[in-house]
């Protein structure tokens, strides 16, 4: 260790308080230190810290210059009628040719959460109490299986994990626990993104104890260096891969490579494209898609005017009115010109937050109000370096409902999030012609009741396994006259049973 050497270093770059505490530390935590520093660029995260502050001191607002995706680069699943079934047929036949793979951004912290664990390992209380990651990895099983049927070709849908150093063990022993929920084990990828020094409003690096910096991953941007640097692209060029759907892992309606969102991008000719909800009032606080000074972009509800985002066409339809849902498109060769050429152009956005810090007199303090910074790069800011950018619309109650917070707030909670997937398989076993009855025979409404009164009967309790219908089709033979009463969890036993028993097919309630 060249600690003379490191202090020159450290001075040099402002940060000489990081050593402040070193007489204090066991030979194991100076060693520990020495590390930690050296392994950082200190320049570059001076740069960063430049960069992210100076944009947004600039912040002008764009209002003036966003115009709403040109319609032909549009589609829409309640819009677009027969196209999408052509759509889906496209996409299935690339998944089954094995060119598709889906790439999960798993690296988030979860703090609004709060759980200690990875939230991908969160079972939201449905009847079958699989988690996220057992749904979203049945949901691919299903979708290579019938990518099989309609081609006949046994193209696989790999799973490239992007985890960060608080969540790539707990992860891996997660699926290795559960043998990767049926999955080759080959065919999941796990892969790891940086993490970046925390930061002082005025750009010192905080410790996080005497002897240890303290670190956050780099946001969900930082994809495009981790793709890079673990030589994910290799991998997936070497399986053959031409296409990727990227998504975040709490939405629990996720479309895991969702053949017509692929199908549609590809008849658009896109190198990257989004997929997006109907914004569901003007001052919704979501981000949305749209183009600035003609290049693609998010524009954040907090960079608009309530007048902009209050703006309708003649249709009376939001001008600015394409949520974004963290779920991408993007084809291999665009990632490849992102990570060999935009990357380092990306710049980071500043996340104030509260972060634990060791105080002058050595203290460790947990602060109540934001002290500091993480720098973040987001996943969607490579849009303005597409040339063929498409939005594809989908409907809010079939396909987004996250999981960002804890039953403490009203939304985007578990019971939300349970609740957005029972009444989703509800609607798919009525429009597979099943009905929905009481214990004592009496049918239950399409729309049931959500009277206080009745709350415990709000939704009503249907869970379909992924294995048995990916997105509800294939259920006419099992649900077409046929009764239930709920709890209901379908699973594809149901189909053994089906064929074994033939027209006395038993619907396994539970
Ligand atoms: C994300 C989108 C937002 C909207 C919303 C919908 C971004 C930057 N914002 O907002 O526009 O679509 O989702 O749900 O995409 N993650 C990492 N590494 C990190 C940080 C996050 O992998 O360093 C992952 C995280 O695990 C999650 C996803 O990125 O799967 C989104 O992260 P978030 O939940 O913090 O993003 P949020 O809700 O602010």
């Amino acid at each position: 260790m060249d600690i003379a050497k490191l202090k020159e270093e450290i001075e040099t770059h402002g940060q000489s308080h990081l050593l402040k505490f070193w007489e204090d530390l066991t030979p194991e935590q100076q060693k520990f230190l020495y590390e930690d520093i050296k392994s950082i660029d200190l320049a570059e995260i001076n740069r960063f810290y430049k960069a992210a502050t100076d944009s947004i001191q600039n912040t002008e607002l764009i209002d003036d210059s966003m115009e709403h995706i040109p319609s032909e680069q549009f589609g829409s699943v309640t819009r677009d009628g027969k196209k999408i079934s052509m759509w889906a047929e496209e996409g299935l036949k690339r998944i089954s040719l094995g060119k598709v793979c889906v790439l999960l951004l798993a690296g988030g912290q979860g703090t609004r959460l709060g759980v200690k664990y990875p939230k991908g390992m969160y079972d939201v209380g449905l009847p079958s109490k699989k988690t996220l990651y057992q749904l979203q990895a049945e949901r691919i099983l299903k979708l290579q299986r019938l990518a099989n049927q309609k081609t006949g070709n046994n193209g696989e849908v790999p799973w490239y994990i992007m985890t960060s150093e608080h969540t790539l063990k707990p992860t891996k022993e997660f699926f290795e626990k559960h043998d990767y929920f049926g999955l080759k084990k080959e065919n999941v990828i796990m892969f790891e993104q940086q993490m970046l020094p925390c930061l002082s409003n005025d750009g010192k690096i905080i410790m996080d104890e005497k002897w240890k910096i303290a670190r956050a991953p780099d946001g969900n941007g930082g994809l495009y260096r981790a793709l890079g640097k673990c030589k994910i692209i290799e991998d997936m060029e070497r399986r053959g891969i031409k296409y990727l759907h990227v998504y975040c892992v709490d939405n629990i309606l996720v479309k895991m490579a969702d053949p017509a969102f692929i199908g549609f991008c590809l008849s658009k000719g896109a190198n990257c494209g989004a997929k997006v909800v109907e914004k569901a009032f003007p001052t919704e606080p979501v981000g949305v898609v749209c183009k600035v000074r003609g290049k693609y972009q998010v524009v954040e509800y907090s960079e608009i005017t309530l007048k902009t985002a209050e703006k309708r066409n003649e249709d009376g339809r939001l001008t600015f009115s394409a949520g974004n849902i963290c779920n991408h498109f993007l084809t291999l060769d665009f990632v490849k010109q992102v990570v060999n050429e935009n990357e380092v152009f990306l710049r980071h956005h500043v996340a104030k937050k509260k972060i634990p810090f060791i105080d002058e007199n050595g203290e460790r303090m947990t602060p109540e109000k934001p002290n500091g910074m993480k720098l973040e790069k987001f996943v969607f800011d490579v849009f303005e370096f597409s040339s063929e950018f498409a939005v594809f619309e989908v409907l809010r109650e079939d396909e987004f409902s996250p999981l960002k917070n804890s039953n403490k707030a009203e939304k985007d909670n578990p019971t939300t999030a349970k609740h957005a997937l029972l009444s989703l398989h509800h609607r798919y076993i009525l429009n597979a012609g099943g009905m929905i009855q009481d214990p004592d025979g009496t049918l239950i409404p399409a729309i049931p009741s959500r009277k206080a009164s009745e709350a415990d009967s709000y939704p009503v309790v249907c869970e379909i396994s992924p294995l048995l219908s990916y997105a509800g089709e294939g259920l006419e033979q099992i649900c077409n006259q046929r009764k239930f009463t709920p709890p209901v969890l379908l699973t594809e036993k149901i189909l053994e049973d089906y064929e074994d028993k033939g027209e006395t097919l038993l619907c396994n309630n539970i």
